[in-house]
């Protein structure tokens, strides 16, 4: 049992951690002109709209009950703003912009759910589940934080209102290679007397055999997908699977979704303006098209397992690197930058056996199917969460983005995507024996 005083403290930093939060989630739509915020610009995701509803409808839903006694807030909005999930293949949703309430009468909605909350937040005390509650609300905004930087990527230039960035250092000379991986254990998932946080997937720790691999250094580059596709990748039927080519072709997909055919070349599309292909900035493509280009080389996309080996030589450390908190010179997360850098700008991030950029510049696609562990639990609050997703139909990610915020740098986070979804920031790198 913590001293009274401990936990006053950890209270206060979890509600510190939920202003800020939603300060990113208040600044990230602040970039939308309004006009634009009944726009889809990804055919499977709703309406930015929707998102403004959601985030507050979720924290609402998730903790009235739980940790303030009360009632619903207004049952037909928090129902309506209740869920917000991609379909698979197939199903798109159809709404139109009338379908969905004013933006005032939003704005109304979210700005009375913050107060109430926060008043009733105030009163509660010493409840159990106030620390896990707080933090499901919390990192389940900054993941929509994430997604929404990824739609507004999609959106064309008028529809946002332009930020600056860092800016990248000029490429300096630099090699890609393979780091042979000894045979060992990987160490997988959280153990319930970790301290912190993690979500229902992340437990519970356990370690696999992982035999002797390679896998890339880096992260694999514009400039590398480029021979791919200059070597008619996307044409190639033998380099996709059966459900894989079936979605390129009934799509036409040609090409990353983040590049743009010019004249003479390929243009990037950067989030606020576009530019010269940059070769050695990590590629953001699908599974499927991560999955060709390691065909292609006769290698494979690493499992889960493998991943998480060539990124922890040792269980006990908290980051690749070991145990400094991440910082500037580990590379672009936590909403540092719009935009990736090169892959390898940040040797500071090196790994025990030596791969580099395993946190920040984008996810990494993995092969292994999004899977419970040994142990799974799905939170009694929360019972969709992973569960829904445990259907074959998605693939585990693990690293991070430059949009990704901090406290999900932990070495135990899982993040999935369905293998045709070309908008994540997400790359790859491959292994072979
Ligand atoms: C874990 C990022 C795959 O956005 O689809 C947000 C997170 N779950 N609301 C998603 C999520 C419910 C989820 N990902």
């Amino acid at each position: 049992m913590l001293a009274a005083q401990e936990q006053i403290g950890l209270r206060q930093t979890l509600l510190d951690r939920l202003a800020e939060a939603r300060r990113q989630s208040d600044k990230l739509f602040g970039l939308i002109p309004p006009d634009f915020l009944y726009e889809r610009p990804i055919a499977e995701r709703h309406r930015f709209i929707f998102y403004l509803g959601h985030m507050e409808a979720f924290d609402w839903n998730l903790l009235q009950g739980r940790l303030l006694n009360e009632r619903p807030f207004d049952p037909a909005l928090d129902r309506l703003f209740a869920f917000g999930i991609d379909p698979v293949d197939g199903g798109l949703p159809s709404d139109q912009p009338a379908d969905w309430p004013a933006l005032t009468a939003v704005q109304r909605y979210t700005s009375r759910i913050r107060r109430a909350l926060d008043a009733g937040l105030a009163r509660t005390v010493g409840n159990a589940a106030f620390g896990v509650l707080l933090n499901t609300a919390l990192e389940h905004r900054l993941m929509h934080v994430e997604t929404l930087a990824y739609m507004l990527h999609q959106l064309p230039r008028e529809g946002k209102i332009p930020e600056s960035q860092a800016p990248v250092s000029a490429s300096t000379h630099w090699t890609p290679e393979m780091i042979a991986i000894p045979a060992g254990h990987a160490y997988l998932g959280r153990s319930r007397s970790d301290p912190g946080f993690g979500w229902d997937n992340e437990f519970e720790a356990h370690s696999v055999d992982v035999p002797a691999f390679s896998i890339d250094r880096f992260k694999v580059t514009n400039g590398e997908f480029l021979a791919f596709m200059e070597a008619g990748g996307y044409r190639e039927r033998s380099f996709w699977t059966d459900a894989d080519w079936h979605w390129r072709s009934q799509q036409d997909i040609t090409h990353p979704a983040f590049w743009k055919p010019a004249s003479g070349g390929w243009r990037y599309l950067g989030m606020f303006n576009e530019f010269a292909l940059p070769p050695d900035w990590p590629v953001y493509v699908s599974h499927a098209e991560a999955s060709a280009y390691a065909r292609w080389l006769g290698k494979w996309l690493p499992t889960e397992a493998e991943w998480q080996r060539a990124a922890y030589d040792d269980p006990q450390k908290s980051f690749p690197w070991g145990e400094e908190a991440p910082g500037r010179q580990h590379g672009y997360f936590d909403f540092e930058r719009w935009d990736p850098a090169p892959v390898h700008a940040f040797p500071a991030a090196r790994s025990g056996f030596g791969v580099d950029g395993v946190m920040g510049n984008g996810w990494e696609w993995t092969s292994s199917p999004f899977e419970p562990f040994s142990g799974f639990q799905a939170f009694e609050f929360y019972p969709g969460y992973s569960a829904n997703f445990f259907d074959g139909l998605h693939y585990v990610m693990k690293g991070a983005s430059m949009r990704t915020a901090a406290s999900m740098l932990r070495s135990s986070f899982r993040n999935w995507f369905q293998p045709h979804y070309q908008y994540v920031y997400a790359g790859f790198r491959c292994a072979s024996r």
